[in-house]
């Protein structure tokens, strides 16, 4: 009886095996990339795109001359701030330290992040984009959702936003 058990346990296990792999196979491609590092000494968190050689351009740098990148290919760095609390799927940063402004990243809905990535170092590689918003637009966003505004003198903006083919963030 005892041998007849096993034999069965045996089958079991057997026929319950090609249901295993692919639900594994599944689950995986949610599994964060970071174990990939794990001997390294960051854990870096990927989405997207693997970030490539493009230039890199200091969050300061980016935000004090946005024309001259504007369009351009670029990897970005800095401190995330702010995460969409709905899905994830945009990431306010800012400078490292001390530093005013920032970026909102967004991602295409390709991807999204976590959304207690909040004060994670952050690097993007996408494209800069500027847009010049309105002087009414810019009275509105200060006046009804406190947004701080570097304003130029005619009371229009540069508000600059990166639309990010793939992230990295790490603690
Ligand atoms: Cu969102």
């Amino acid at each position: 009886m005892k041998t007849f058990f096993a034999a069965a346990l045996l089958a079991a296990a057997a026929a319950a095996q090609p249901h295993a792999v692919p639900a594994q196979d599944a689950h995986q491609q949610h599994t964060p990339k970071a174990q990939e590092s794990a001997s390294g000494a960051e854990e870096v968190l990927r989405r997207g795109e693997p970030i490539g050689d493009s230039s890199r351009v200091a969050f300061a740098d980016a935000l004090k001359e946005p024309q001259r990148y504007a369009g351009k290919t670029v990897v970005i760095e800095g401190v995330v701030r702010r995460v969409c609390q709905a899905e994830g799927c945009w990431v306010e940063i800012g400078p490292k330290g001390e530093g005013e402004g920032s970026v909102r990243v967004t991602f295409d809905h390709k991807f999204s992040v976590p959304k207690d990535a909040s004060e994670m170092n952050f690097r993007a590689e996408g494209k800069l984009k500027v847009k010049t918003l309105s002087k009414e637009r810019v009275e509105h966003l200060v006046k009804d959702d406190g947004a701080k505004i570097k304003t130029k003198p005619d009371g229009t903006a540069d508000e600059v936003t990166f639309l990010a083919t793939g992230v990295e963030l790490w603690k």
